[in-house]
Formats: C-alpha cells, structure tokens, sequence
C-alpha cells in the first residue's frame, strides 16, 4: 500500500509549521506500507495543482493530508470537507476569498474515508490526545479536505482520504497560554494512523 502523506508551508506570519516539520521525520515504510511525503504551498490554486501532480504520478492507495490548527490542544481528525472558501487572513498569495464555493458541481460536503474513528481511538490508547472533528474550517486545509474528498468521489473512486489538524509546536506557544504538543509525539501519532489503515 502506497500512502502519501503531505504538510504545509508555513503561513500567517509563522515561520514554522508542524505538518511540514512531521514530513521529515517519517520513516519511508510504516509496517509494510510505503510512505511518500509533499509539502504543499500554502495557497488556493498551487496547494491543489501540486496534490493533483503528485497523485497521478504516484498513484497513492491513501492520501492523508497534515495541517496546522494553533488553539486546538490535539490531534483533530477531520471527518467532513464542505464546499466553501471562507477566509478570515490571507493565504500566502494574498488571496482571500470570501465565502466562495469550491465547486460548482460538487457536493456541499464530502466526508473523508479513512478510518476516523480508529485512528482516534488508537492515538487515544497511546496516550495521545485526539478526536474527531467535525469542521476543519473554512481556509486552506478545508479546502484540500473537500478537494481531495471530491477527487476520490468523482475521479479516483479507488483512493482513500482524509485530513488531520495537527497542534502548535511549543516554540509557537511561547505565551504559555497556547495549547502545543511536541515533534516527538505528533510524528508517533501519524505513524499510528498510518497503522490504521
Ligand atoms: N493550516 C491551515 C492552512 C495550512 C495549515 O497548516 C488551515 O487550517 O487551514
């Protein structure tokens, strides 16, 4: 089983982003699947033109997609994408688009299709904090969750998506106030759900 796994430039003035931090330290082989990695920019149209170069190219069996969500003190695994573009800060373009629809001839949701409910409860087993979540915004990351989630219903019936909020890294949190969590146990939670699969 091929899984390919991407994560995102920083953004919003930050200059670290932990799903891009998480793709360098995974193993190339969890068990006996095979892990591809592909940082994505952290823009509307170039996020999806690199997801759909790679996809065709590598042909993944899964595509799990990582993303940043400061405030959020766990692993959040997305459970629905919807069909809207509703930014509150620009993306890294500077485009900003204001309750846009995504597709016109899409869905106003697609749920993801890997196992959410596993995965939580196997990162809930190791200690890990987690769960399902049932909106992961209306920015970028929600815009690779639905288009992704679209491209398996319309195109790729065969693949499996999902998408998964990763927390802050501490040296983001530095207020104290920010929940965070560290490199270490994030890359252990996405080995697990690699397991999942
Ligand atoms: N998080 C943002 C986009 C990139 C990222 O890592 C989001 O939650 O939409």
């Amino acid at each position: 089983m091929k899984v390919l796994v991407t994560g995102f430039e920083p953004f919003n003035g930050e200059k670290i982003n932990p799903s891009y931090e998480i793709l360098k330290k995974l193993p190339e082989y969890v068990g006996d699947k095979e892990i591809f990695v592909a940082l994505l920019p952290t823009t509307v149209e170039d996020s999806l033109k690199a997801l759909m170069t790679i996809t065709s190219v590598q042909k993944p069996d899964v595509v799990i997609n990582l993303g940043q969500a400061k405030g959020r003190a766990g692993i959040s695994v997305e459970r629905i994408g919807i069909n809207v573009k509703d930014f509150s800060i620009p993306d890294n373009n500077g485009n900003i688009p204001k309750n846009e629809i995504i597709s016109k001839d899409g869905a106003d949701g697609y749920f993801t299709t890997i196992p959410n409910e596993k995965i939580v409860e196997k990162l809930k087993e190791n200690n890990i904090p987690a769960y399902i979540s049932n909106s992961a915004g209306t920015y970028i990351c929600n815009f690779v969750c639905y288009s992704m989630a679209y491209l398996q219903r319309n195109k790729m019936p065969k693949m499996r998506t999902g998408f998964i909020h990763v927390p802050a890294l501490p040296s983001q949190c530095l207020d104290g106030k920010t929940p965070s969590m560290s490199l270490e146990t994030m890359v252990k939670a996405v080995e697990l759900a690699i397991e999942c699969l």
